[in-house]
């Protein structure tokens, strides 16, 4: 059994969640490492719905351990929030493992994004302010705080007190704005921290361990590559790596451990928040595919922007990633279009352009060069099981987006259910 990691190809939302589920079954180790609860994925397991944003995926499963990686930013509050969401819903946590070296988000780090963005007014990122930015600043800044600190109370309360004095000061000076009250955030943030303290263990020992036991680890991305720090549409991206690159950093294993890295892609573009997006639609194909694919955030409701799908993006996603192999998700709510378009390449002042480029400045300029391919009816995709069953066309667009990004797609989705998925061997 090899390892592995799911992530997104795209801008995030491409239907990751679901993909996860599927392989997650085949795993015994289902690992997180970067982001925090900004992250969302719904997952239905029979006829249950369920949405997680901290969780790995696998925590439905009485035998799997999942782990929640040293380079996860992680909310307290949240956490302890989920946790009683799924003990609600008779899922137990027993098998949920917290790195004792990821950074926790506090009241202060919330306050900030939001703040921020506020200050940013249309040059505003786009968060969703769940303080995500802050904390990876602060860890960067070498003055966050860490899960293992909760051993050493004295030492967490002292610092915790000076970090909040010092962000109120910005709260106030800067922002002129309501401080946080320092002892009730210290009280409160206290308690759930003593209530997390099973969890804390050092989880690189036990993915380490579990590799050399020849055991199958699944590492889950969130967010996506175009929200990758380095290699996304900076600044409009997350403050962690998505990419298969952050997960020896973020999960503290070798780089050699992975031996498969999945992209999922949706089968058309979506993204939220700010920043350039070359194949947006702005007309009512743009609309359609919006309210058929329910193109709407999952935690914060926001509409989702919706394009073509980009090779140009996705072969720089390949790259960077070295993935192995593609997940396409989401071809049912391409159906019903007459005509399909797929971006080769962009035009930049009159010269070809095959490499995403660096700057926003530039994409902004870039135009699509598009091929046509031709639309398939969604109603004979109903039911389908097997590739060679589904609807000619729709078949012709996979085929030519392999040959395009010379990777295979060895996943296809075509419903929000388990049984909608086809595999092809
Ligand atoms: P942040 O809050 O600092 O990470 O926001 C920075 C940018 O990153 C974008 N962002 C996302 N975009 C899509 N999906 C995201 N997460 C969930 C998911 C979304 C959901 O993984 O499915 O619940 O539907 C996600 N998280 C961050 C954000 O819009 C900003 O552009
Ligand atoms: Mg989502």
């Amino acid at each position: 059994m090899s390892s592995l990691v799911v992530l997104g190809a795209q801008w995030g939302d491409e239907g990751k969640g679901k993909i996860t589920d599927y392989l997650a079954e085949k795993a015994e180790l289902i690992v997180r490492y970067q982001g925090g609860n900004n992250a969302g994925h719904t997952v239905k397991v029979e006829n249950n719905e369920y949405k997680l944003h901290l969780i790995p995926s696998g925590i439905f499963y009485e035998d799997k351990l999942c782990i929640i990686g040293n380079g996860v930013v992680v909310n307290p509050k949240a956490l302890i929030e989920e946790i009683k969401y799924l003990k609600e819903k008779g899922i137990s946590t027993h098998n949920l493992r917290i790195s004792d070296r990821s950074h926790i988000i506090f009241p202060y780090h919330l306050k900030l994004d939001e703040l921020e963005e506020q200050r940013k007014g249309i040059k505003k990122i786009g968060t969703t302010v769940k303080g995500i930015g802050p904390c990876y600043r602060d860890k960067v800044d070498r003055i966050g705080l860490r899960m293992c600190d909760i051993f050493y109370k004295e030492v967490l309360e002292e610092v915790l007190r000076k970090n909040i004095k010092e962000k109120n000061e910005i709260i106030v000076k800067l922002y002129n704005a309501e401080p946080l009250n320092e002892n009730e955030v210290v009280n409160e943030y206290m308690e759930y921290l003593e209530e997390l303290k099973k969890y804390i263990v050092d989880t690189s020992v036990i993915i380490d361990n579990a590799i050399k036991e020849g055991k199958k680890v699944l590492f889950e991305g969130a967010q996506g590559t175009l929200l990758d720090l380095d290699f996304g549409t900076y600044p409009y991206l997350t403050s962690s790596h998505p990419i298969s690159g952050g997960v020896p950093i973020g999960a503290g294993v070798s780089p050699f451990a992975l031996k498969r890295a999945l992209g999922v892609v949706k089968a058309y573009t979506t993204r939220v928040g700010k920043g350039p997006f070359p194949t947006e639609l702005f007309d009512e194909t743009g609309d359609t595919i919006r309210d058929k694919g329910h193109e709407y955030g999952t935690t914060t409701g926001r509409a989702r922007r919706c394009g073509w799908l980009d090779v140009v993006m996705l072969k720089y996603a390949v790259r960077i990633n070295g993935l192995t192999d593609l997940a396409v998700t989401r071809l049912d709510t391409l159906g019903g279009f007459e005509k399909i378009k797929i971006c080769k390449g962009y035009e930049l002042e009159g010269n070809l352009i095959k490499d995403f480029p660096a700057s926003l400045e530039t994409l902004a300029k870039c135009v699509p060069i598009y091929e046509e391919l031709d639309g398939w009816n969604e109603e004979e995709m109903k039911g389908v099981k097997s590739f060679e069953s589904l609807p000619e066309n729709a078949k012709k667009y996979i085929e030519r987006l392999e040959e395009l990004l010379d990777v295979k797609v060895s996943i296809v989705s075509i419903g929000p259910k388990r049984d909608e998925t086809i595999i092809r061997n």
